[in-house]
């Protein structure tokens, strides 16, 4: 059965640019209940583990230095089917296959610096979420 929970951060570009409260406000609207959210900034190095699964690819190194440029808002956020739903929300990778009316549609300016982030499965929302907050900070 799929979990009710996945994990997000709002990425530098959208924070930079303003975007962030516009963002949330289409996450609530379609009808996630925000569990844990705050305003942080990742080191080179903590992007780096964060996304480790990719370190093989070839824009590793460009992810994790632009993921620490700049200010983000992660956060955990709760729904029925929250991870697909989720998905379907923020829209494709590449804003320019992303379906209009999409997060990424909307706010994403590249591929790298698209907007927005969402856990793939049930396991990694878990793990991300983890990885950014304390049990205790989660209610
Ligand atoms: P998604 O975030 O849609 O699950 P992933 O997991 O394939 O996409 O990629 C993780 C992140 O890596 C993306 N959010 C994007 O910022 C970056 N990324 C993915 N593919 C590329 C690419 N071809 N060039 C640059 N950055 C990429």
């Amino acid at each position: 059965m799929a979990g009710n929970r996945t994990f997000t951060m709002i990425k530098p570009d959208a924070t930079a640019a303003g975007n962030a409260g516009a963002i949330l406000k289409m996450i609530e609207e379609a009808g996630f209940r925000i569990v844990a959210i705050k305003k942080t900034k990742l080191t080179p190095e903590l992007a780096g583990k964060f996304y480790e699964v990719h370190k093989e690819r070839g824009f590793y190194g460009e992810l994790c230095a632009y993921m620490s440029s700049g200010a983000i808002f992660p956060a955990i956020l709760e729904k029925d089917n929250a991870v697909e739903d989720f998905r379907k929300l923020i829209g494709a990778t590449n804003p320019a296959n992303a379906e209009p009316g999409t997060i990424r549609a909307l706010f994403a300016k590249s591929i790298e610096a698209n907007a927005i982030h969402g856990s793939d499965s049930d396991e990694n929302a878990a793990i991300e979420g983890a990885f950014f907050f304390a049990e205790t900070e989660r209610f």
